[in-house]
């Protein structure tokens, strides 16, 4: 096949929130840095611009990423495409996780990571002897790996067209936990990218702030605290207005990081405690203990460094009666989170879970569009589907009305110096505006 230009698709949900989109096309990014030079590419984000269709000619390849909340859009975009001749290669989480059933209405199906695969499908493309899967599962060393190059960094306009910038440091989980998907795209084997490579992609991109995309970064406070500590060293002299990382609650075992991440602009972190109800341990792969004053105490700690936590919490978990929701609120109320998350617990394809709600009877029939955390698709084992849907209709409604908003707000501005309160206030805004977003879903 004679190539004439590769696209890559980020296929839409949330569209533009006040002229821009939540943000950045990062796995975009990073795969189109794969592209050979003398092959044109373009990145075609559905969040800020509608597909060109037009464009398309029988010597396009097309990659496009998927998730599973947005798979029937990527077929739609995938079957229009492949009308006009084009080649469509569909990787990422859905793909991983449900590759037979992508297969059907893709050219090329890549499992796994795409560092390696992506650029050894346009070759094969280029030769005319593509296979119909690719897949990557060596969770191989990230040294080097999808530098982002200039001609990409020029195509992207972070600062105009996203509200976030993302970022990723580190990749993989070893833990388990039932309902989790992202280890099957990233892995369960803690990888690191060098140090001089964070900071290099830090300073070409020129972003002073970030979200990082990793799953579980804080475990490497425990596993791996001297790479934490030299990262944390060398961000300390970039001029960072903040940033902020996924975490697990035993990052409170460990002040001195803590107090290093400060000096490193961290601005927050995203702490899975998922339940306040010890029954569901099984659920959680060990890593919550359903242990509240443990939690409070990390939150504290944390808190006490100039840090804020956002709470993620999961509902419909197995051992989840309707009381959960209450005592969830007045543990959020009491621990004095600087933001909360809730999400109903939602079966993805390739989990434990599913399996286990398949083999039972419980799965819904409900179209993969459901599939968001915030509409009920399986038959909860402790409660009614009504009441994990009332229950967490009402927490949001508590959590996430404006009067709750604004009480946080005001709380974790009491806590920083007044010389920081208008990033503090843009955070603590954005991050609960975003979550009142994602729950007004629930009734689409
Ligand atoms: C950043 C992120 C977001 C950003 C996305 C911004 C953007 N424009 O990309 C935001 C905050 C908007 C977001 C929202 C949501 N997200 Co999200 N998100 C992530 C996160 C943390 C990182 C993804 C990332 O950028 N990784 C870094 C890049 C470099 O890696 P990558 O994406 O894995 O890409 C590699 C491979 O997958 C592969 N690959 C990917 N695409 C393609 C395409 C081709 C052609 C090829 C060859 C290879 C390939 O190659 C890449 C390099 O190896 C992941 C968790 C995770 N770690 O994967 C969750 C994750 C993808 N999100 C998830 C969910 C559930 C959501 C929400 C529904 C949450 C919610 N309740 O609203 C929404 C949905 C919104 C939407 N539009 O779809 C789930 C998806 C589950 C599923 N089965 O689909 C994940 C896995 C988190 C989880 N714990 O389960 N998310
Ligand atoms: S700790 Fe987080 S990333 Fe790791 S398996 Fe559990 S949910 Fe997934």
């Amino acid at each position: 096949m004679n190539i004439d230009k590769v696209v890559l698709v980020y296929p839409k949900r949330d569209g533009k929130i006040l002229g821009k989109a939540q943000g950045s096309p990062y796995t975009l990014m990073r795969l189109a840095s794969l592209v050979p030079d003398e092959l044109p590419v373009e990145i075609w984000d559905e969040d800020v611009m509608p597909i060109p269709y037009e464009r398309i000619t029988p010597h396009t390849v097309m990659g496009i990423t998927s998730k599973t909340l947005s798979i029937e859009r990527a077929q739609q975009i995938a079957t229009s495409a492949r009308r006009r001749g084009a080649r469509v290669v569909v990787g990422g989480t859905h793909a991983t996780l449900a590759p037979e059933e992508v297969s059907t209405w893709a050219d090329i199906t890549a499992v796994g990571e795409g560092y390696f695969t992506w650029r050894q499908i346009l070759q094969d493309l280029t030769d005319d002897r593509a296979q119909t899967m690719y897949v990557d599962e060596s969770w191989a060393n990230l040294a080097g790996v999808a530098r982002l190059t200039d001609r990409v960094l020029k195509m992207v306009d972070e600062k105009r067209d996203y509200w976030t910038p993302y970022m990723e440091i580190t990749r993989g989980c070893p833990r388990n936990c039932s309902f989790c998907t992202a280890i099957r795209v990233s892995g369960r084997i803690m990888r690191h990218r060098p140090v001089d490579e964070v900071v290099e992609e830090i300073e070409r991109r020129d972003i002073k702030r970030f979200f990082l995309t990793d799953d579980n970064f804080g475990l490497n406070f425990r596993t791996d605290p001297a790479y934490i500590e030299q990262l944390f060293r060398a961000l300390r002299k970039l001029p960072l207005n903040g940033w902020t990382n996924q975490a697990e609650m035993m990052v409170g075992d460990f002040p001195d990081l803590i107090q290093l991440s400060k000096e490193a602009h961290m601005d927050k972190f995203f702490i899975g405690f998922e339940s306040v109800n010890a029954g569901n341990k099984r659920d959680l792969g060990g890593k919550a203990k359903g242990n509240i004053e443990e939690y409070k105490r990390v939150i504290k700690t944390v808190q006490s460094y100039g840090i804020g936590v956002v709470g993620l919490f999961v509902f419909g978990l197995e051992a989840d009666t309707p009381d959960v929701f209450q005592n969830t609120w007045d543990f959020c109320k009491e621990s004095g989170l600087d933001n909360v998350s809730f999400t109903i617990m939602t079966p993805y394809p390739g989990t434990a879970a599913r399996a286990q709600y398949i083999q039972e009877g419980r799965l819904f029939d409900v179209p993969w569009s459901k599939y968001d955390t915030t509409h009920v698709t399986f038959q909860p084992a402790s409660m009614t589907a009504d009441q994990l849907r009332e229950g967490y209709d009402w927490i949001c409604r508590k959590a996430y009305s404006l009067p709750s908003i604004a009480t946080r707000g005001v709380r974790t501005l009491r806590r920083h110096p007044m010389r920081d309160a208008r990033r503090k206030l843009f955070s603590s805004f954005s991050t609960d505006f975003g979550y009142r977003r994602t729950y007004s879903y629930r009734s689409a």
